[in-house]
């Protein structure tokens, strides 16, 4: 049996960070494991200038352990309102990675996102001249669609038609929950890819929902049911480049999750690579966990990968149960199986 595994740095391609207590208390999380992340932009307010993200990632920098090499990869949320000139010099100061794209209403703090797809058209008209990929929160936000269809219909409503529209935009679909947007990506490939979750790789619906309500596992996209999770699951292991990771780890407080109306979100960063190198010996992948998790964003994204290395090795990890923060505990997600390699 393997004892050491040593993979390049990961890179984590969708990741919530915060602002304030909850940043210094959740980077260093990431900033162990990982070498870059794709930082989203929903603050209270968004991040939508060039001016917020660099405002933004200097908080970021100065939040970091000294010890610790980590690039945040910045992100500008796209808004009715986006200049696209502001982008387009974001982007050639080498300040942006990337732009994001919320339904307005799809998800914590998404209120600014877009409504009307046509006011953005311009905006995605120079991203796809300069080649700045565009990140997607792919649901729908009509209340007449049930929440577990909302991927779905995104992609049939929203997606094809804005891919066709703008023919040389490169999108990454992120935390993909279903097998309809596995065989979308599978179906199209150029300039599109999608990011997976570690939760989604692990939860179906019956794990928020049967035998009492698991509010630490309820996130957005929700998880849906089993042949979903399956299919995710050949996605992520397959070796295919166009999938790769993005923990959409997002912590929220303990006193906001546990509410009549909690918080959706899981927070999975300090677990995140133990729970895939597990489900990735499950699946008999664990050679393809490096393109997974450290060479397939990179190569999507036009970026060289990380030249450190990470080793895992096959001992039972000591995880947390929750980790305190000035603003509360907050419970680090729970992959409901013994995990057998650690960082
Ligand atoms: N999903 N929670 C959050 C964001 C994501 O859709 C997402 O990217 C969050 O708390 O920011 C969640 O469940
Ligand atoms: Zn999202
Ligand atoms: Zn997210």
């Amino acid at each position: 049996m393997t004892k050491t595994l040593t993979i390049r740095r990961p890179d984590d391609w969708h990741l919530h960070l915060r602002d304030g207590d909850m940043l210094r208390a959740v980077l260093p999380h990431t900033s162990r494991d990982f070498a870059r992340a794709i930082i989203m932009p929903n603050l209270v307010p968004p991040v939508v200038t060039g001016d917020d993200a660099r405002a933004y990632r200097d908080r970021i920098m100065a939040a970091l352990p000294a010890d610790h090499d980590f690039t945040p990869l910045m992100t500008l949320y796209l808004t009715e309102n986006t200049d696209p000139d502001d982008v387009a010099a974001a982007h050639a100061d080498g300040l942006i990675a990337a732009v994001k794209l919320y339904p307005a209403g799809a998800t914590t703090n998404s209120a600014s996102g877009v409504t009307d797809f046509t006011r953005v058209a311009p905006v995605l008209e120079r991203m796809a001249q300069i080649g700045l990929p565009l990140c997607t929160h792919g649901e729908v936000t009509d209340p007449e669609i049930d929440i577990f269809d909302r991927e779905a219909v995104f992609i049939d409503r929203v997606l094809d038609p804005m891919r066709r529209n703008h023919p040389g935009l490169r999108v990454v679909m992120e935390h993909i929950t279903t097998s309809n947007a596995v065989d979308y990506v599978k179906a199209h490939d150029t300039g599109l890819a999608a990011t997976i979750t570690t939760h989604h790789l692990v939860i179906n619906r019956n794990h928020i929902l049967a035998g009492g309500i698991r509010p630490h596992y309820y996130c957005l996209p929700v998880a849906k049911r089993e042949t979903h999770r399956l299919a995710l699951r050949a996605a992520a292991t397959s070796g295919d480049p166009r999938f790769f990771l993005g923990t959409d780890s997002a912590p929220h407080t303990d006193a906001n999750k546990l509410l009549p109306c909690g918080c959706a979100g899981c927070f999975t960063a300090p677990n995140t690579l133990p729970i895939l190198a597990e489900v990735f010996e499950q699946e008999n992948a664990l050679d393809r966990l490096e393109g997974f998790t450290s060479l397939n964003g990179p190569a999507f994204y036009g970026l060289p990968a990380n030249d450190a290395t990470l080793t895992l090795v096959r001992e039972t990890p000591e995880i947390p149960a929750q980790i305190d923060t000035p603003e509360g505990p907050v419970t680090v997600f729970d992959p409901g199986m013994p995990l057998n390699w650690t960082v």
